[in-house]
């Protein structure tokens, strides 16, 4: 097999890079000295996280100036999110640090005033050439294919400004801010999306730079119907645990109970829906954007190296080329052995086996409970931070499971209410949403909004917001819960529980400002598929991305 260098200067989700370079048909040899950059032909440098960490540590490694040689040497070179920063004069993210200034701008903040950041999903990577009688598209990118994005910062787009350097710009829109998505020139190539998690559409980017197929005429049907812009976000989760027969298993709850009680199997037994991997590929081709699994029982019985979740990701990761989350124990841990294991250590276990993002649950809660109890101060040494710090704020997701109490009026409580329109049967007409742990069994004393608030001080990068009365009932998401929280808070929301037929997504985008939607039982059950999802939501005039075969 033909080789590329891959440079792995910080701890991030190499894997899932490794796994698409050797889907395209390439080895990967890996960067351990300045010296093997100094050899190498075609080179990656991936990045995840801070632009100052991550330039720093290259200029650290003695990695900068033969990677500067090796671009000025006319040799092939792609940088991918960070990757692609670097190539900048330097960024706002850290003032301090310059990049490689092969490009002369400067890196800046999206706008957050307006619109939730991180920017999370899929955008385009549209040829700024595109709307001329015959489209030249540079590495595979096409108008009508989508990317991952995942980034805060970005590199504004100026009509004609690097064109007129020679340069090759596609570009991608989010909110009023139209950003670099990718750019060439000679033997540069740089996306600020991923295109490792980019489905078929990015695994067809690499393929392109890896063999050095630059240029390309797209034909016209390739670029009619494009349209910039972030599309609406389908995700699909998958709740694991073992089954009474030690199987692991998808299953799922309603109201978190995850027993047959009912119908032909009243058991007592946990719902059996299929086998997570298959599930998880199935998912994949039918367009899902990203997919999460929740642990939801820790098999605290065996050592946290052998943990079944790693084998699933492992395997899932080789397949599916979109986003992974897993969720579920990432915590500080005493392994079977004793030793003491700090959540980072957990969720490096995960990055390493093929996961985007881990999701803190429970021990979010108690974090946030230490946080008010020392006067909203930062201790630093939560999992949130520490995860945050290491691979960035777009790597923990805070999965959040509230529960509905009810009020006759506002003073009876201290937490934050809203008047619901879906009174109880006593007819109390506010209500608060109570924060629980360990899978609802426990519930705490403080209430959704401050919990998010918390965790996005402490640097949690997205909100994973189910809701413990609507998991499984298939009446919709709650509305009321999911504006209340998008009220408090930048960071995105994915909006969980109560998916029940296409037309309740549909429903969440409309009526709330939610920047993602997640299903379960409605996939799991074969009662809709995620393509049908976005069938509607297209129908219904929203923009979505449809898997590429
Ligand atoms: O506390 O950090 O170990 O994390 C445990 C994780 O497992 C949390 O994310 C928690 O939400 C999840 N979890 C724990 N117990 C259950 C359970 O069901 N017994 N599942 C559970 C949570 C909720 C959603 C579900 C949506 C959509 N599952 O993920 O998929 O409600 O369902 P629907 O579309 O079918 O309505 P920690």
């Amino acid at each position: 097999m033909p080789t590329v260098h891959l440079l792995d200067y910080v701890a991030g989700n190499i894997r899932s890079l490794v796994n698409a370079i050797n889907q395209v048909g390439y080895d990967v040899e890996w960067v351990r000295s300045p010296e093997d950059v100094r050899n190498a032909d075609k080179l990656i440098l991936p990045g995840v996280g801070h632009f100052g960490h991550c330039l720093s540590q290259l200029d650290k490694g003695g990695f900068l100036e033969p990677i500067r040689r090796h671009i000025e040497a006319g040799k092939p070179f792609m940088g991918i999110c960070v990757g692609l920063q670097a190539l900048f004069q330097g960024s706002e993210e850290d003032s301090d640090v310059p990049g490689l200034g092969v490009i002369p701008t400067r890196i800046q903040k999206f706008n957050d005033s307006s619109k939730s950041v991180p920017h999370i999903g899929w955008n385009s990577a549209m040829n700024t050439g595109s709307d001329t009688a015959k489209v030249q598209s540079f590495y595979g990118l096409r108008p009508t294919s989508k990317y991952y994005y995942v980034h805060s910062y970005a590199a504004p787009y100026k009509p004609g400004a690097l064109e007129s350097e020679g340069w090759s710009v596609a570009t991608a829109t989010y909110g009023e801010e139209e950003f670099i998505g990718a750019i060439s020139r000679g033997n540069i190539f740089g996306t600020q999306f991923h295109p490792e998690k980019s489905g078929l559409a990015g695994l067809r980017a690499i393929r392109s730079f890896l063999n050095g197929d630059q240029f390309q005429s797209l034909s016209r049907d390739l670029v009619a119907g494009k349209e910039n812009g972030l599309t609406r976000r389908v995700i699909a989760c998958l709740d694991v645990r073992t089954n009474d027969a030690g199987d692991l298993v998808v299953t799922k709850g309603d109201q978190y109970d995850v027993r047959e009680k009912d119908g032909a199997d009243a058991s007592g037994h946990v719902r059996n829906l299929g086998k997570p991997v298959d599930m998880a590929k199935k998912y994949y081709e039918q367009g899902a954007d990203e997919v999460t699994f929740l642990n939801i029982t820790s098999f605290r019985n065996c050592p946290i190296a052998d943990t079944p979740m790693l084998e699933i990701l492992r395997r899932t990761s080789e397949t599916v080329f979109v986003p992974l989350t897993i969720g579920g124990g990432i915590k500080d841990t005493v392994d079977t052995d004793g030793t003491r294991v700090p959540a980072l250590d957990v969720a490096t276990m995960y990055f390493k086996s093929g996961a985007d993002k881990v999701s803190v649950g429970s021990d979010a809660v108690f974090a946030a409970e230490d946080y008010y109890n020392a006067g909203e101060r930062l201790s630093g040494e939560t999992a949130i931070e520490t995860i945050s710090n290491a691979y960035g704020k777009q790597a923990v997701v805070v999965s959040v499971d509230p529960k509905r109490v009810y009020v006759d009026k506002p003073e009876d409580t201290h937490h934050h209410t809203l008047k619901t329109k879906f009174p109880n049967s006593s007819g109390q007409s506010y209500c608060w949403y109570q924060c629980t742990v360990k899978g609802g069994r426990e519930t705490r004393d403080m209430d959704v909004r401050q919990l998010v608030r918390a965790v996005e001080a402490m640097g949690a990068g997205e909100i994973l917001l189910n809701c413990i009365d609507k998991d499984g009932s298939n009446s919709g998401f709650d509305l009321e819960l999911i504006n209340d929280v998008k009220a408090a808070i930048k960071i995105p929301v994915i909006a969980s529980s109560g998916a029940g037929v296409p037309a309740h997504f549909a429903e969440v985008f409309k009526k709330t400002t939610t920047d993602a939607a997640l299903g379960a039982g409605m996939f799991h059950r074969g009662e809709f598929t995620v393509t049908q999802v976005k069938d509607h939501l297209q129908t219904e005039g929203f923009l979505v991305r449809q898997f590429e075969a």
